[in-house]
């Protein structure tokens, strides 16, 4: 083996090892050319053994040229592992990347409760024919929610309200409020007339869920406190409100009736499709007795008043067989409006 012959396979292997990994598609392959080129059965390994047999006068320069080789191989085989490697992570990149303005579904979107709907829908007609909108407590004391409104404790209307009591103060002195009328009574002590408001809001009472009745409603106060008013503005007022959320077919009808804070009293219906009526509410001529304890001259002034079941009017807007099903919560229903 001579010198020449030596450093000439050398040349030949860099030459064949700098093709083979630059074509080299991944680094299973690279290692693979790392084990033939630099391994102990390389030709460079090879090289070296045979050093020994060489003229000593050669030895040094075709040791170095052996060294190069490595050096260069081994810098060759790193740098196409790197390149293979940036690309692999670029694949992985790729494979891995999620695309966050993909959709699978169409997004649903949700609608407003129907009760909210039908309360919306009930503040805009009024706040139209000039009232505004009103709040009070949703837990009451025995003087806003009856004392008041003229029901003293001893009278019978008390109990017609099926009250849930809550476990504060002197017994039955405090409570979820039945209805909304002890709104009236918070408005007119801090408001001087004339008086126009509505005030929706829930109401509590210990009736038991069936097809017209929940536990717990909502209701729809209105208070108007002004010079000359009558019976005749109560009738309008109803007549006006019902045909701007019903539509002009459906008639309204009064009926005498009692309520402690209203005198006369009358409950109010709609007609239905099939000619029967639904009663709606109640209303009534605004007592003196609960003006006198407001503070409010009944002399001078008087009003109407009426309260009625919002829950009760989307059944019949929205055509439902069942009050629960607004409280029900399902989806596939509540879908529908
Ligand atoms: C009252 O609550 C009176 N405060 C109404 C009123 C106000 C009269 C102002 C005069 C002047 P009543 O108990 O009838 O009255 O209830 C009024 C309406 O609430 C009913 O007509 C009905 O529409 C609704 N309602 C009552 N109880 C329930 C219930 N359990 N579930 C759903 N709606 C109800």
């Amino acid at each position: 083996m001579s010198s020449a012959s030596l450093t000439a396979d050398l040349d030949a292997v860099l030459a064949d090892a700098n093709v083979r990994l630059a074509a080299a598609v991944d680094l299973d392959a690279v290692s693979a050319l790392d084990a033939e080129f630099l391994g102990k059965k390389s030709a460079v390994t090879a090289a070296k053994k045979q050093l020994g047999q060489l003229d000593p006068a050669d030895r040094k320069e075709v040791g170095q040229a052996i060294n190069a080789a490595r050096t260069t191989l081994e810098a060759e085989v790193a740098a196409a592992r790197d390149r293979l490697a940036a690309g692999a992570r670029q694949a992985q990149y790729e494979a891995e990347r999620l695309d966050l303005s993909e959709r699978l579904n169409e997004v649903r979107r949700g609608s407003l409760h129907l009760n909210t709907q039908a309360r919306d829908r009930l503040e805009d007609v009024f706040v139209c024919m000039g009232f505004t909108v009103a709040e009070g407590p949703e837990v009451e004391t025995a003087w806003y929610n009856f004392e008041a409104l003229n029901i003293p404790e001893w009278h019978p209307a008390r109990g017609s309200f099926d009250t849930i009591f809550v476990n504060l103060g002197e017994p039955e002195e405090v409570m979820l409020r039945s209805h909304t009328s002890p709104v009236q009574i918070r408005t007119m002590e801090n408001t001087e007339p004339p008086i126009y408001i509505v005030a929706p809001g829930r109401t509590f009472r210990t009736d038991t869920a069936d097809a017209t009745h929940l536990p717990a409603f909502n209701q729809i106060e209105g208070l108007v406190i002004d010079r000359g008013i009558t019976l005749g503005d109560l009738h309008g007022t109803i007549e006006a409100f019902v045909h701007a959320f019903f539509g002009g077919d459906v008639k309204t009808r009064l009926r005498p009736s009692y309520f402690p804070f209203t005198e006369p009293s009358a409950e109010f219906d709609i007609s239905r499709d099939d000619g029967s009526w639904l009663e709606l509410g109640g209303c009534g001529m605004v007592h003196p007795n609960v003006l006198h304890n407001c503070g409010i001259d009944p002399e001078q002034w008087q009003g109407f008043a009426f309260g009625f079941g919002i829950d009760r009017l989307a059944v019949m807007r929205y055509e439902l067989d069942d009050i629960r099903e607004l409280v029900n919560n399902d989806v596939r229903f509540l879908r529908q409006f």
